[in-house]
């Protein structure tokens, strides 16, 4: 099939889409278009297609019915942070975290690359939805790509095909993304943003956060724009709601930098003692939300995937018993270990490694080498349909109200357990600050303390002083503000172990927000936040040593003087744009720290 715009308008009503299709196909020569319509007779065909070409791999279908490996180029393997650009026409819009390059140097560039790129190849468009169908946060996007696993993984992840070109009808109002994989040659990768043109362009990358462009590229960094001109935000966050034994649900949202523990949080399972007494936890996203003022003026969420794209390695039936149930059928794993009988493995399954075992890169696997066998930014792709804690409110149009946001981070020193905030500026003052080590989500050294604005760092489409700015100013807008917290599971003992035992555990950590936030629960005022002694915290059934819980909720004023300045280094970094409340915030906070302030305070 030559492509064609006849066969385009038989597809789309909207002449904008059919245009943009027909131009990129002039640019990028595909032997043939297929436009997804997200049949599961299409689902099957593409199937097919990809284990004929060897881009998946059957796994066994007795276990997993339905699942298979993919094994992606061993250069491409993570996102690239470094080939990761935000083309505004000034270098200000993108400001001072983001890379930058001249929208027209950019187009340029990939135009050059791109040129008959797809020749020999297929051409998928993707029209898909990011948000509930229907729902007054929802807006379309659509991909050419011409990569059958992305295919594959966008119908996972998001509301993909006939609904979403319904939902377009005659409108131009979609996201334009345009991917293509090329030879994945580090010298040839680029993820280019355009915000004013609502258009990414990704080339040279077939990694999940590089190539589904629905996930970070659309419904971070483009939207992250469009919610700073239009009053709303677009957030790396989890959204969960925990129901008390008296079946109340509150909804709590919370972000994470990447592989920082949001797919754990969001469909934990709780401790026994907690279970017994009837508490309950239900998932409605758990790596992006969009949040809205609603008509009642409290903050309401939508999660706009439909899927989970989550880290393999550390997920156990100890650790996350519901990920492990949801993976047992239709789910596509990438980069995990493969063991002789056709099923998956990695490192933390708490399952012992077969004898036989082929790595992640397909090679025979010796457990005494010291190598990892499953890559450790190995991923799974699964439908929200297949958790067994889905919230029922995951599809709800108006999404879910938000009365509790917590910001976190993985820190082997300093940062408690868990903080609250003063107020709304303090809280964002946790979040713009908030720093967290490296992980393997990203290309590059991991385990680095880096500061990761409210999570956002890699992911904020425009000037990271506006972006803080607009938080601020989003508390004017919002009559019952969700309270904000800052937790770290991650805390160690100069050993080296985890001073908390996390995952399920965590639940009695966000009761104590819970009972805060119902004023039944007592804090201590510090000079950076409010911190539960450890009589605070429901401890029941918890096997944990008391100095150890001492060590996670300790404030210490070394640690913070520390903290402070590098804070004060990265609001340098950032310059004019620092909104001032943040720095006076700093500056009273240091004050406090070292004895000055007028706040009298406890010391923990
Ligand atoms: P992205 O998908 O990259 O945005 O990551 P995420 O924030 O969803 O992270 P995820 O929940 O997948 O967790 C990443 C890693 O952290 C996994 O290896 C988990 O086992 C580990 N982890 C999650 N929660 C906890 C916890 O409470 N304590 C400890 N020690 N590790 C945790
Ligand atoms: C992350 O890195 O934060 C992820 C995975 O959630 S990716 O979709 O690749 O960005
Ligand atoms: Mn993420």
């Amino acid at each position: 099939m030559t492509p064609n715009s006849s066969e385009a308008n038989t597809m789309t009503k909207s002449r904008a889409l059919a245009d943009w299709v027909t131009e990129a196909a002039r640019l990028t020569q595909p032997d043939r278009i297929v436009w997804c319509d997200g049949s599961e007779e299409e689902n099957e065909r593409l199937t097919r297609e990809a284990l004929a070409a060897g881009t998946l791999i059957k796994l066994n279908q007795e276990k997993r019915p339905g699942c298979y490996l993919h094994r992606s180029n061993p250069n491409d393997v993570a996102r690239t942070e470094q080939l990761t650009f935000i083309c505004t026409p000034t270098k200000d819009e993108a400001g001072p975290t983001n890379n930058w390059m001249a929208p027209d140097e950019a187009y340029g560039k990939l135009r050059g690359w791109l040129k008959g790129s797809m020749r020999g190849r297929t051409m998928y468009v993707i029209p898909y939805v990011l948000g509930p169908v229907g729902s007054h946060f929802a807006k379309v996007g659509v991909e050419l790509t011409d990569s059958v696993y992305v295919a594959l993984n966008m119908r996972i992840m998001t509301r993909m095909g006939k609904a979403a070109l319904e939902m377009l009808d005659d409108s131009d109002d979609f996201g334009r993304g345009l991917h293509c994989t090329l030879d994945l040659d580090p010298e040839r990768k680029l993820i280019c943003h355009f915000p004013q043109d609502n258009t990414v362009w990704s080339v040279g990358s077939g990694y999940g956060g590089n190539a589904l462009l629905s996930k970070k590229c659309f419904a971070l960094r483009i939207a992250s724009w469009a919610g700073r001109t239009e009053g709303w935000l677009a957030e790396h966050m989890l959204i969960v709601g925990i129901q008390n034994p008296k079946g109340e649900t509150t909804y709590v949202a919370a972000a994470f930098p990447s592989a920082c523990g949001k797919t754990n949080l969001a469909m934990l399972t709780p401790p026994p003692s907690m279970l017994e007494k009837g508490w309950r936890v239900f998932t409605v996203g758990d790596d992006i939300a969009w949040l809205r003022v609603g008509p009642d003026g409290r903050l309401w969420a939508i999660n706009p995937e439909a899927g989970y794209f989550g880290v393999a390695p550390g997920t156990s039936a100890r650790s996350n018993l519901n990920a492990m149930r949801m993976l047992e059928h239709d789910s596509i794993f990438t980069n995990v270990a493969m063991a002789p009988d056709g099923d998956v493995w990695w490192e933390g399954m708490d399952v012992d490694p077969a004898d036989g075992m082929l790595d992640w890169q397909g090679r025979s696997w010796d457990p005494k080498s010291g190598q990892k066998a499953a890559h450790p930014n190995s991923r799974f792709t699964t439908p929200m349909k297949n958790n067994p804690v889905l919230s029922p409110e995951a599809d709800n149009r108006n999404g879910v109200p938000i009365s509790v946001i917590i910001f976190g981070g993985r820190r082997a020193t300093t940062m408690p357990l868990v903080l609250e905030s003063y107020d709304w500026t303090h809280g964002v003052y946790m979040g713009a600050t908030m720093g967290s080590e490296t992980t393997a989500a990203a290309t590059g050294a991991v385990g680095v303390v880096r500061r990761d604005p409210m999570a956002m760092l890699p992911f904020c489409g425009y000037n990271m002083g506006d972006y803080w700015a607009h938080w601020l100013k989003m508390r004017s807008a919002i009559k019952k503000p969700p309270r904000i917290f800052m937790v770290n599971w991650f805390r160690k003992n100069e050993k080296g172990h985890f001073l908390w035992p996390g995952y399920g555990e965590n639940l009695r950590v966000l009761k104590w927000m819970l009972d805060r936030i119902d004023g039944k629960a007592n804090a201590l005022d510090t000079p950076v936040g409010r911190v539960p002694r450890p009589e605070d915290l429901d401890l029941t059934g918890l096997h944990v040593s008391p100095e150890h819980l001492r060590e996670a909720l300790a404030v210490n004023p070394k640690e913070w003087n520390a903290e402070l300045h590098s804070a004060g280094e990265f609001f340098t970094q950032i310059g004019s744009t620092v909104p001032e409340e943040l720095r006076h915030r700093h500056a009273e906070m240091l004050d406090a720290l070292n004895g000055n302030g007028a706040r009298r305070h406890a010391q923990a």
